[in-house]
Parts: structure tokens; C-alpha cells; sequence
């Protein structure tokens, strides 16, 4: 693979991305506080392989060698998440302890001149936050994590998300309930996607109190529905689809009602929506993060749950090419799905935060041949390239993930790494995505 001189890293930035929960283990480690996910994988049933968080890639004790393996892989950017629940005790106090951690992790990244980009809230809650977010408290609790992490650590870190996905949280956690907490509550959902907007308006604020030299934003996972027909059904529902991915965040960000649609189906708990709180969550940003990985085709809802939410998905199946956790292989979506954005709401500079691919290939003498994950990487990147040659504004791209890690509900079943992680001796291996990317950094 060449690189487009678009691309070329002295003009765009390249990184990798972690999060917290996935990769640092340590779960009670220096007063680390439990998260909602903590408790959550000690539900029976809630992880593909009853596995947990608790070990995950043991960052927290290995972070030197993991950041000697960026800067060999040639990386000069890494975005990582902040874990609230090490950062703070259960009185919202702070703990020095945890705190040190990602002191000793910014120093190490410093040493080899790689810049940080950090992630408040990549869905680690801490569990003793009573209500979650379905109470709207939570919204002011983040706002005084923000501000601790901004007196203790915001000098060394220029640009910082406050939320990660917050759509996962909200209905993967609320309504399907296949992330943590595991509510399946339509309406609820919508009141925690309303005070995840709301905290991050609060955390900007109280960000922006302490420091203004920080470039701030969020990172957001747009949806791109196409219709399994031209059945204005399935139009219709494919169209729903996007409103809850899309609308429901990006409209509060630029100060926007929801649609009609969406304050259906909130109904009664609309009343948890209080007057001022659109002018809170449209905090002036200046970057918003995308995160790319699929589209996903919609249908009418045949019945049961679908109905409330008014679409349907179509699981895609082969001939369509999928990566090893069954998601559609469609590059032109990256396209599509800015393009799309970019006409509807004023986006500031756009960062593409996570890119990437399940695939599950394992070491053949001593090597990792994830031939499917480098064509997925060399495909996409023609994309963000393609866009940047069009006009839109695309400052970096960052692969996710520097290392196979603890995958949500599907635990250690599906590997997004560019390099291999051997849980059993915590051995990395770098793939040959990963040489392909050091080659191209390189060049
Ligand atoms: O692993 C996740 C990450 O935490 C958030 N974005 C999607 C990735 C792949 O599912």
C-alpha cells in the first residue's frame, strides 16, 4: 500500500486508540472504584465468554512497554480514556493514587514525543452513582470530574473528549440492553442520551472554568441506514434508525430540538428535560471526533421492541463481505456518513477517532497474517483521503486498536488490535496491519 500525500503524517495526524476498561485490568487496584461495568460482567449472561475487565491487557502495569510499542510502530499521536472510577473515590473526592497512573502515563508518552488525546467517559460509570444516567445528578457529577481533571491534568493534555459513543451508553445500554447497566426501557433511553448531552455540555463548562487553551469536542459514532427496500416502510424505518444515532446527539450539540419522533417516544419522562438545557449542551467545540466501522441496512418492525423504536435491523450475511464479528465491510460508508453530517450541522474540524476491523487471526510462527484487517485499513483510509480531496475538513485518523482487548459483551472473543495480545502470558505481537501502518509512517 502507498499512502495518498494527503495523508502524508507532516501534514495529518495518525494515532492509535485504547480505552480504560479495555486494556487496563487492575480493576481494585489503588482505590480504583468499580464501574457499572465491573458489575455488569459479574451478571451471569452479559459476556459472550464470561470474561471481564479485570486483568484486560494489564496496561496498567505494562504501560511503559505499551508506549515504546507505539513509538516503534511510529505513531506520534494515542488517544486513551481516562477511568472517573481511578480518578476519583466514591465521595467524588480525588484519588491521588489513580491520578498518578495517567501522570506516569503522559510522562512516558512525553519521553517519546507522542502526543495525548484523552477521552473523558468511554462508558466505565462509576458504579456507586446512584441512578446512573437516568438521574440527572450524574450530568453534575461528570462536570466535577471534568473540573478535577482538568486542575490536575489538563497542562499536558491539548485536546480532550468529553464523551465516547455516548449512543452506546444510551441505548445499547438503556433500551437493548446488551451493554451495561442492561435496561430495556425505550423511553429511559432517551433520558439517559438526553443527560449523557447534558454532561457534556456541564463538562465543557466546567473544563473551559479551569483552563482555555484545551481543545475540546466529543466523539461521536454516526450511523449510516440504508433501506432493505424502496417500501416507504423500510425508508421510514432506515430514516428512524439515523434520527436515534444521529439527531439525538447532534442536534443538542448546535442548540436543536429533537425531532417530533423522538419526543414520541420519550413521552412522559420528556418532563426530565428541563427549560435551559439545549443552551447547555450547545457548548461552542472545537473538534468532534467520528468513529467509522459500518453501515446497517433497516427494515420495518415486524413486531415486539422494534415497534417502539420503529426500525428493524438486517443482519447482513455472506456474499457480503463482514468482518469476523459479522459487521459489513463498506468503506463508501465513511463517505456517505460524513457527507451526509457535513450537509446537515455546522461540524467543526472533524477527526476520524476510531477505525478498524475484527479480525480474529491468530500467530503462525511467531507471525499474525490479518490480511482481511489491511485490505478493511487500506480501503478506508482511500475514503477519509477521498473526502479530504473533496473539502471536508479531516484532520487525523486514528486505527482502533493498538491491541486486542476486552471487546464489550463479546469479551476476548473478537480481536481489534493491530497487535496481538496472548491473554494468557500478555505476550504483543505486532500484526501485519501494524507493519503496514510503521512502513507507511515511515516512508
Ligand atoms: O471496542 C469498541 C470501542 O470501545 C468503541 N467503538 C467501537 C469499538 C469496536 O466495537
Amino acid at each position: 500500500m502507498t499512502l495518498d500525500p494527503l495523508l502524508s503524517p507532516a501534514r495529518f495526524e495518525w494515532g492509535c486508540a485504547t480505552s480504560a476498561f479495555q486494556i487496563e485490568g487492575a480493576s481494585t487496584v489503588d482505590g480504583k472504584v468499580p464501574s457499572i461495568w465491573d458489575s455488569f460482567c459479574a451478571q451471569p449472561g452479559r459476556i459472550l465468554d464470561a470474561s471481564d475487565g479485570s486483568v484486560a491487557c494489564d496496561h496498567y502495569h505494562r504501560l511503559a512497554e505499551d508506549v515504546q510499542l507505539i513509538a516503534n510502530l511510529g505513531f506520534k499521536h494515542y488517544r486513551f480514556s481516562i477511568a472517573w472510577t481511578r480518578i476519583t473515590r466514591q465521595d467524588n473526592s480525588l484519588n491521588p493514587a489513580g491520578l498518578d497512573f495517567y501522570k506516569r502515563l503522559l510522562d512516558a508518552l512525553e519521553k517519546h514525543q507522542i502526543t495525548p488525546n484523552a477521552t473523558l467517559f468511554h462508558w466505565d460509570l462509576p458504579a456507586h452513582l446512584e441512578g446512573g444516567w437516568l438521574n440527572r445528578d450524574t450530568a453534575y457529577r461528570f462536570a466535577e470530574y471534568a473540573d478535577l481533571v482538568a486542575r490536575h491534568l489538563g497542562d499536558r493534555l491539548p485536546r480532550v473528549a468529553t464523551l465516547n459513543e455516548p449512543w452506546c451508553s444510551a441505548f445499547l445500554g438503556h433500551d437493548l440492553g446488551v451493554f451495561a447497566p442492561g435496561v430495556q426501557d425505550r423511553a429511559q433511553s432517551l433520558v439517559a442520551a438526553h443527560h449523557l448531552m447534558l454532561a457534556h455540555g456541564l463538562g465543557l463548562q466546567a473544563w473551559r472554568a479551569v483552563r482555555t487553551d484545551t481543545s475540546l469536542g466529543i466523539v461521536l459514532n454516526p450511523e449510516l441506514s440504508d433501506p432493505a427496500s424502496s417500501r416507504p416502510e423500510d425508508v421510514q424505518a432506515a430514516r428512524l434508525a439515523e434520527l436515534e444515532r444521529n439527531d439525538c446527539f447532534l442536534n443538542p450539540l448546535f442548540g436543536r430540538e429533537w425531532p417530533q419522533e423522538l419526543l414520541q417516544q420519550i413521552d412522559a419522562l420528556n418532563a426530565t428535560r428541563k427549560e435551559g438545557d439545549l443552551a447547555i449542551c450547545a457548548q461552542p467545540m472545537d473538534f468532534m471526533g467520528l468513529n467509522y466501522y459500518t453501515r446497517t441496512i433497516a427494515q420495518a418492525p415486524a413486531g415486539g421492541r422494534d415497534v417502539e423504536r420503529g426500525y428493524a435491523f438486517v443482519t447482513p450475511t455472506a456474499p457480503k463481505p463482514l468482518t469476523d464479528i459479522g459487521w459489513e465491510i463498506y468503506p463508501e460508508g465513511l463517505t456517505r456518513v460524513v457527507q451526509n453530517l457535513l450537509h446537515q450541522w455546522p461540524l467543526p474540524a472533524l477527526w476520524i477517532t476510531e477505525n478498524g476491523a475484527a479480525d480474529n487471526t491468530g500467530v503462525t510462527d511467531g507471525a499474525v497474517n490479518d490480511t482481511m484487517r489491511c485490505d478493511y485499513l487500506q480501503t478506508h483510509l482511500e475514503q477519509v483521503a477521498g473526502l479530504i480531496r473533496n473539502g471536508a475538513d479531516i484532520r487525523g485518523y486514528y486505527v482502533w486498536s493498538l491491541l486486542d482487548n476486552f471487546e464489550w459483551a463479546q469479551g476476548y472473543s473478537q480481536r481489534f488490535g493491530i497487535v496481538h495480545v496472548d491473554f494468557q502470558t500478555q505476550k504483543r505481537t505486532p500484526k501485519r496491519s501494524a507493519l503496514m501502518l510503521q512502513r507507511l509512517l515511515q516512508a
